[in-house]
């Protein structure tokens, strides 16, 4: 039994299609508390999260748009983190992929706190390896696993509390990728499994070696879930959608090791854009998804110990 406190991150300015701002409404439409107490466990809903007043943060990359809101959801996210960490598992409801910058800083703080080293497991269409100064497209939802691996060019932003080693860094699903992502990306140990990775090993095998690594050095593990890891066919409400993305059954197959491995200590659920959706079927989906990682499943089998 977890005790899961569900946390509101209403965050529309890393991007440019109004809409994930409704994000964390349509999580409590679609059932996320009713569908975790269901499994065993509890649910607190810690409510949204409200920004900071906001600084005059400027940057000298004329692209980016909404620098002072993200820095002021960057510093909340990060308490509202290390606030829920101590007392059980965190879920944010997002909010665009740029609250991301907020949640693993303040899982990162936790993380030294107790002594305990940080990994993470980043499910997306996209790297979102650009920096402050190398995004072209201004949208800083496409930044945050940059920040956490600690590089230079955040400067109006926090430093990093705890930089996340390469080697503590892991992504499925990945096949959009900008040139000055895929440079910095080869200067890192991060393993990067893209499409093409998936269709030749299938997805169990490369997330079984990272979860082995993370049992092995007794870690915290982050998960970021982006709605674009999923095929647009079946997951159309989001603002980036790029075809060839996981299935159905690979993303619940991922869940469900995620659930058998015992290791998921917090979970971002990022880029829902409800005013996208079909009748609800992203935000059913992605409440289905939480219900494997949290241990839903069709018959019982033996926990897997890594
Ligand atoms: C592109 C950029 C991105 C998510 C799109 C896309 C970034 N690399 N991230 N959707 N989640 O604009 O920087
Ligand atoms: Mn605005
Ligand atoms: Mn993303
Ligand atoms: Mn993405």
């Amino acid at each position: 039994m977890t005790h899961c406190i569900l946390i509101g991150a209403p965050v529309d300015e890393g991007q440019r299609r109004p809409g994930c701002l409704m994000g964390p409404a349509a999580y409590r439409t679609a059932g996320l508390a009713g569908t975790l107490t269901a499994l065993g466990h509890t649910a607190e809903d810690r409510g949204d999260v409200t920004l900071l007043p906001l600084a005059d943060d400027t940057c000298d990359n004329p692209a980016v748009h909404h620098l002072p809101e993200t820095i002021a959801w960057t510093k909340a996210l990060s308490q509202a983190a290390q606030d829920a960490l101590p007392d059980g598992m965190p879920i944010f409801m997002g909010g665009d992929h740029s609250l991301a910058l907020g949640t693993v800083a303040g899982v990162a703080s936790h993380a030294t706190r107790v002594g305990r080293p940080q990994f993470v497991i980043w499910l997306d269409a996209h790297s979102d390896f650009h920096t402050v100064a190398t995004t072209t497209s201004g949208n800083l939802h496409g930044t945050p696993m940059a920040y956490a691996a600690g590089r230079p060019g955040f400067d109006p932003f926090p430093p990093f509390p705890a930089p996340i080693p390469g080697e503590n860094i892991c992504m499925f699903g990945i096949r959009s990728v900008d040139p000055a992502e895929h440079a910095a990306m080869q200067e890192t140990e991060i393993t990067v499994n893209d499409m093409r990775v998936l269709d030749e090993q299938g997805i169990v095998a490369p997330l079984r070696d990272f979860l082995d690594r993370v049992s092995a050095a007794n870690g915290l593990l982050h998960v970021s879930l982006d709605v674009d890891f999923l095929d647009p066919a079946i997951a159309p409400a989001v603002g980036t959608t790029v075809p060839g993305g996981a299935t159905f059954r690979e993303a619940h197959l991922v869940m469900e090791l995620l659930h058998e491995s015992g290791l998921v200590t917090s979970l971002d659920l990022v880029e829902l854009n409800p005013f996208l959706d079909e009748r609800g079927r992203t935000a059913k989906l992605m409440v289905d998804l939480v219900g494997s990682l949290m241990g839903r499943k069709v018959f019982d089998r033996p926990t897997r110990s890594y």
